[in-house]
């Protein structure tokens, strides 16, 4: 059989792409040595592919930053405030990614959002009255050359015009349907140049058809690919989709012309019984993802077969991943820190190559083939993932009662108005403040031993006095302790957590050149010690004013780790969310009043199909949060926040949470979030973000103030919050010490407007 992938991940085995890429953004290195190392890059993945026995290898896959970017580019849908920049045409690609600034000229990069059900973040094109579609782009047709003369046979990847459309952004009341013509004609000039440079294969990929698909949208698909693949080519064309099943399209995508269909057998589960239902056509060829391209355990060889023998189809087959391995680390080889019995369980990206390629070897009995079979059995005959029977015993005792915080919100509301006394629209912060150089070199230095313990925990504390009288300067009403303790949100409780297990170099990429080394889930989750309490406590002794505790919920550091597959996500998600109940209750018993516990990555994991949002996820996810808060006194208050994506239609379930009070990133999505607030008669006090931390610019208290008026015009003042939208983290101490300055200082303003009319 042939063997193929869908992409490779590119930041590199040891993250070159990404120091690299830097390096010149900090024009340490010129542009020739960016393309001469992304070169090298490309030529050794291509190279690991085929030396793994990989038939079809991907090119185009390779991104200095985002491949939807990259598919935008190639067909000039590139604004002008952009080209009007008259810089190269790398450069004009950086600006849209990230922006551009240089002597007076600023132009903001293009907006940034979660790709699918991932945690990685594509760009969001944006198409005008001005956009002109054809194709220009020369990156594809160089990276085959590249490919060629590396001696490797490509199979083009570019992502689809279905998917382009689905993804961006429609301004001067433009849609998508005004583009399908111009895109037809894109796609088809695209086959026309492959065929001219010799390519057999074009790998499309269509994701989105893992969305619901609308009739409207249908019809859209229905032309584009009608017309692109209305006259001939010598190029075979794969339409290919992961994340999810195709039923919406299934039927009309089997009578098109493709060479071949990509369907993800593993997300898609339900893609089996379109198959049984409706067939897959002879003359057409199944790219069947049957290795995980998202998860990081080896395949269990007899599951695969059996979903193999399940296919049923006289159509030739194709081995693939189920979706792109962007979304794993580069290798497992050498993680030796772990031990072997989980490390033995590990395939990233260069092991999943190989099991492609055993599992071909079994499936047509080669010679050896009996061994891989056997030596694969044995591994999961043997798997013992630590053990915890309290944690079980715990689990099987839980009752209704104790996903039910008791009383009810509008009661405890009064209780914490009377034990706070806070102002009228108190001001607070989301919890982290920035991690500045000297930060981050302490962590380094304790963690190479060049400190000790308690040298590290002293230079921690210092940093949280410092913050804490900071934040009583400024005249915050609820402080934090600044979090200088944690590198990652999700890495730090996994580290303190029984039942992960770390990687040195697991790195994946989560956009452009930032990554995160997601915590894997090995045994059963519990707490053995409190965690954030000493933290928490020495701030809380520092000053008079209120002092939040700060967790990272449940449901976030499940998504943003590595899941077992042998347990359901639910138990999983339980076991993390009765470590952190303990954890709730031992601030509480600690004089901690008010504690946050942060579920940014809440919609993440959200079904693509509307259709299963609860039932396959909200239904677990929305208790696994309530169980983590239920049993703390009336007068205690918990806070979450929420970021990185949009929450209006999920708001019922936010408020569902039973949290008292919640912070939204909302200032970028130019606050339509209050009125999608006002609309569901949201009931949760809230903290709309009043500016944007993602961006250097310091808000005027002016613009401030207006917004606090806007908020308050619209929602109860009683229940509203001032903060900024997300945490410091990443911003210097100057920026984030100047706009919370505006942001008190704007708050009092409207404070007294508001006394002055009551
Ligand atoms: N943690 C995790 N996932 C996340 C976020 C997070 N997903 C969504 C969002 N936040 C992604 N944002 C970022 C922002 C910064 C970085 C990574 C993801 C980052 N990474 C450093 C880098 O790549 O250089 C590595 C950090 C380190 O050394 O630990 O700065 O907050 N899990
Ligand atoms: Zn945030």
């Amino acid at each position: 059989m042939t063997k193929t992938i869908i992409g490779f991940p590119r930041i590199g085995a040891h993250r070159e792409l990404k120091f690299a890429t830097e390096h010149y953004w900090k024009h340490q290195i010129d542009q020739a040595e960016l393309l001469k190392r992304a070169h090298e890059i490309k030529v050794a993945h291509w190279q690991a592919q085929k030396d793994a026995g990989i038939d079809l290898i991907p090119v185009g896959d390779f991104s200095f930053f985002d491949n939807l970017l990259d598919t935008a580019v190639a067909l000039n849908v590139v604004s002008k405030r952009y080209r009007d920049l008259n810089v190269s045409p790398l450069d004009e690609y950086f600006a849209q990614a990230r922006g551009y600034q240089a002597n007076d000229e600023t132009v903001r990069a293009l907006p940034m959002k979660k790709w699918f059900n991932t945690n990685y973040h594509y760009i969001v094109p944006e198409f005008t009255k001005y956009t002109d579609v054809k194709l220009i782009g020369n990156k594809l047709f160089e990276e085959i050359d590249e490919a060629k003369t590396a001696g490797i046979d490509p199979k083009a990847v570019i992502i689809g015009p279905y998917t382009l459309l689905r993804l961006s952004r429609f301004l001067d009341g433009t849609k998508p349907a005004d583009f399908v013509k111009p895109l037809i004609a894109a796609y088809q000039s695209l086959l026309n140049k492959l065929a001219d440079a010799s390519v057999s294969y074009l790998q499309i990929d269509e994701p989105a058809l893992s969305f619901d698909v609308t009739g409207e949208e249908k019809a859209i698909f229905d032309q584009l690919y009608d017309g692109i693949l209305g006259s001939a080519s010598s190029v075979k064309v794969i339409l290919q989709t992961y994340f999810g099943d195709i039923r919406d399209v299934y039927e009309d995508v089997i009578q098109k012309p493709f060479f071949g269909i990509g369907l993800d057998f593993l997300e898609g589960h339900y893609n089996f019984d379109l198959i049984k239902a409706h067939g897959f056509p002879a003359d057409k060829t199944l790219f069947a993802g049957l290795v995980n391209g998202k998860n990081i355990w080896r395949n269990q060889y007899d599951l695969t077969l059996k979903r193999f023998a399940e296919l049923k189809t006289d159509a030739p087959i194709v081995l693939n991943t189920s979706c792109s391995l962007l979304h794993v680390p580069y290798s497992a080889a050498n993680e030796d820190q772990l031990a072997s019995d989980v490390q033995q369980h590990l395939a990233f990206a260069i092991e999943k190559l190989t099991e492609l390629v055993e599992l071909d070897h079994i499936v047509n009995h080669d010679q050896g083939s009996e061994e891989l079979l056997t030596n694969n059995q044995n591994l999961f005959k043997n798997v013992k993932h630590p053990f915890n029977q309290s944690v079980h015993d715990r689990i099987d005792a839980l009752s209704d009662d104790d996903y039910t915080r008791l009383p009810k919100r509008s009661e405890r509301e009064k209780v914490q108005k009377a034990e706070f006394k806070l102002p009228e629209l108190p001001t607070t912060t989301i919890g982290s403040f920035p991690q500045t150089k000297d930060v981050r070199a302490n962590r380094r230095k304790f963690r190479h031993n060049e400190i000790t313990r308690e040298q590290y925990d002293q230079f921690n504390r210092d940093k949280i006095a410092r913050i804490v009288k900071i934040q009583e300067d400024l005249g915050l009403d609820v402080l934090v302790h600044g979090e200088y303790e944690r590198n990652d949100m999700v890495e730090y409780f996994g580290e303190k957590l029984d039942g992960f297990v770390f990687t040195q170099n697991g790195w994946v990429q989560s956009y452009g050149t930032r990554g995160v080394k997601p915590p894997i889930i090995w045994g059963d989750i519990s707490r053995n010690a409190p965690i954030t309490v000493a933290a928490s406590v020495y701030a809380n002794s520092l000053t008079d004013k209120w002092m939040k505790g700060m967790l990272t919920g449940p449901v976030t550091i499940f998504n943003w780790s590595f899941p077992r597959e042998d347990i359901a996500r639910k138990d999983t998600v339980t076991q993390i969310s009765l470590a952190l109940r303990d954890e709730v209750l031992d601030l509480e018993k600690n004089g901690i009043k008010i504690i946050q516990i942060d579920e940014p990555a809440l919609r993440e994991n959200l079904p693509l199909r509307k259709s299963d949002w609860y039932k396959e996820y909200l239904d677990w996810a929305v208790p696994a949060f309530r169980l983590v808060h239920s049993g703390v006194q009336p007068s205690t208050q918990i806070h979450t926040h929420m970021c990185y994506s949009e929450f209006g239609d999920i708001l019922t379930a936010i408020d569902n949470l039973d949290a008292d009070v919640i912070s939204f990133e909302a200032s970028r999505a130019d606050f339509t979030l209050i009125d999608e607030l006002v609309a569901d008669n949201f009931q949760t006090e809230v903290g709309p973000g009043v500016y944007d931390i993602h961006s250097p610019r310091i808000p005027s208290e002016a613009e401030i103030q207006d917004l606090i008026q806007q908020i308050i015009s619209k929602l109860p003042v009683d229940k509203i919050w001032i903060n900024p939208d997300c945490g410091l983290k990443t911003r210097s101490e100057t920026e984030s010490f100047e706009s919370l300055k505006n942001m008190v200082e704007a708050t009092k303003v409207v404070r007294g407007s508001i006394y002055e009319h009551s």
